[in-house]
């Protein structure tokens, strides 16, 4: 066996300076690329298709848009904003920070904007990439961080095409479209679709919400901070720090009965259940009620869906769509909806990853191939024969409702590792072994039946196998199975 401490002893250490591609200039690359440089690690490249930073937070832009964990919270931990407007910021504002943080690290000059990566290759022992120009490099770590949420996914509905007004997925807001007094239709309950909802309902003049799928609301109030909470965060960092420990520890609880039974559960449960009460007409909250267990979806978090759905101007349709044509929507009993708008709030392929780039490993191996039965990863960062690869919010990283900025942070650290270990002379090539990622993957699915994802329903959770593609566990354990030193046994390690 060889463990790292008899690596490094036995051998002459000889500092080299690995250079790292990261994919994409999203949350996860920023959080990626800073960990690097602040560890010294400074021959850095990230690629980023778009000509912006911040991925989701780019890409989406609809009205009232916010995220669903708290701003405190949703944010690194070496970037802390003291003035969020907010409990649950708008997205602009969150777009704003990502793109601060990335000018305050200087990261715009290490960014190749319009930059597509189609294909990498591990061409031992190293990684070619090409982009979509035709260009080579080749560099020693290859990181994805291409996000989760990022392909939109568009309807198959007969007849979309054939509409005269404007068609727009959540995920492409087209600004032009005037929509104040106009008849809209939003497609889709999940997030997306509740906060459109609330964002649109006041200034339309006709709403159409059409559910295949009632969902359960948690109402917390998106409450505003006041005027001078930015200057005291400003001013007492301990405040700062109270405020996003406070929210992790909330987090944490509520994962708790995430992944298992118990009173947590049950009080989200009663809480989603008391909501879905304060609907007065029987008929609309029938409609409204889920066939499954609250939480078993990812929580839809707002205050203000069930207000929205009782306005006067908005209407819920839990008809199936039987197709489109030109002036609207007809559902299946064959009534024709009339609109001015459509807007997919649909989701997204939350499996495709990295793809469609086109990435081979050692001897070959595509992921295509490897992830031929749904996309599986050792400790939710490496793949096996795919060496000095590694991916940030790679499948199993949704840690529940919990923020992806801690988790990418700790993904990060845990790369920086590897990286640390080939600068260092320890390691020339390093890929998790596959009986070690089977051996994870096998504990994932022995702990699933116990989380409240696996009580039966369907959602963006579940992968081709129809199981939840989640950390089945909390979320302390996933910062301490990354924290932990490496077990080397677990992993194909070339030494240097
Ligand atoms: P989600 O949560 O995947 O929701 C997509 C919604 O779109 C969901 O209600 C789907 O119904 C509905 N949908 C998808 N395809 C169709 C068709 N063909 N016809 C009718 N309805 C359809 O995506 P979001 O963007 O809302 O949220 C994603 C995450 O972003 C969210 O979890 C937060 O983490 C932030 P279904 O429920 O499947 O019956």
């Amino acid at each position: 066996m060889t463990t790292e401490s008899s690596t490094t002893t036995d051998r002459k250490k000889t500092m080299r300076m690995p250079s790292v591609a990261i994919v994409g200039a999203g949350m996860s690359g920023i959080c990626m690329a800073i960990t690097l440089l602040e560890a010294g690690v400074t021959d850095v490249t990230v690629y980023e298709k778009a000509d912006d930073v911040g991925g989701t937070w780019r890409d989406n832009t609809y009205p009232g848009l916010s995220c669903d964990v708290p701003s405190r919270f949703y944010q690194f931990t070496f970037a802390k904003k003291p003035d969020w407007t907010h409990l649950f910021s708008p997205g602009a504002e969150i777009q704003a920070y990502f793109t601060g943080v990335a000018d305050r690290y200087g990261l715009r000059e290490r960014i190749r904007f319009g930059t597509e990566i189609t294909q990498a290759t591990f061409d031992d022992p190293r990684w070619r990439i090409r982009t979509s120009a035709g260009k080579e490099q080749t560099v020693d770590f290859l990181i994805s961080a291409t996000g989760i949420l990022r392909e939109p996914r568009y309807p198959k509905i007969n007849g979309l095409t054939d509409f005269a007004g404007a068609v727009m997925h959540s995920a492409r807001w087209d600004h032009s479209v005037d929509m104040v007094g106009k008849r809209v239709a939003v497609i889709g309950t999940g997030s997306t679709g509740v906060q459109i909802v609330c964002g649109l309902a006041k200034s339309v003049g006709r709403l159409e919400l059409f559910q295949r799928s009632a969902q359960w609301i948690l109402p917390v109030p998106n409450l505003a901070h006041t005027a001078i909470d930015g200057p005291i965060h400003r001013l007492l960092p301990l405040m700062n720090q109270l405020g996003y420990d406070g929210n992790r520890h909330v987090f944490e609880e509520l994962a708790k009965g995430l992944v298992r039974p118990g009173w947590r559960r049950s009080f989200v449960q009663q809480v989603c259940r008391a909501n879905l009460r304060t609907v007065r007409d029987p008929e609309l909250r029938r409609k409204l009620t889920p066939d499954y267990q609250p939480m078993c979806r990812r929580l839809v978090v707002s205050a203000g869906f069930y207000r929205a759905m009782q306005r006067d101007n908005v209407d819920l349709v839990d008809l199936a769509i039987d197709h489109v044509e030109k002036r609207g929507i007809v559902t299946v009993d064959g009534r024709l909806h009339e609109l001015d708008a459509i807007v997919l709030a649909t989701g997204f392929d939350a499996h495709a990853f990295m793809r469609p780039m086109n990435l081979t490993g050692r001897n070959g191996l595509s992921i295509d191939t490897l992830w031929a039965a749904g996309p599986k990863a050792h400790l939710t960062v490496g793949l096996p024969g795919f060496p000095n690869f590694f991916m940030l919010i790679g499948p199993h990283s949704p840690v529940g409702n919990y923020a992806l900025t801690a988790i990418a942070e700790t993904q990060a650290d845990h790369i920086l590792g590897w990286v640390q270990r080939w600068r260092d002379g320890v390691i020339d090539t390093v890929a998790p072994t596959p009986e070690a990622t089977e051996r994870f993957n096998a504990e994932m699915r022995e702990a699933m039946p116990n989380t409240v994802w696996a009580t039966g329903c369907t959602s963006w959770y579940l992968g081709k196998d129809g199981l939840p593609e989640l950390w089945p566990w909390t979320p302390d354990r996933h910062r301490d199975r990354l924290r932990a030193k490496p077990d080397f046994d677990d992993y194909d390690v070339r030494l240097a």
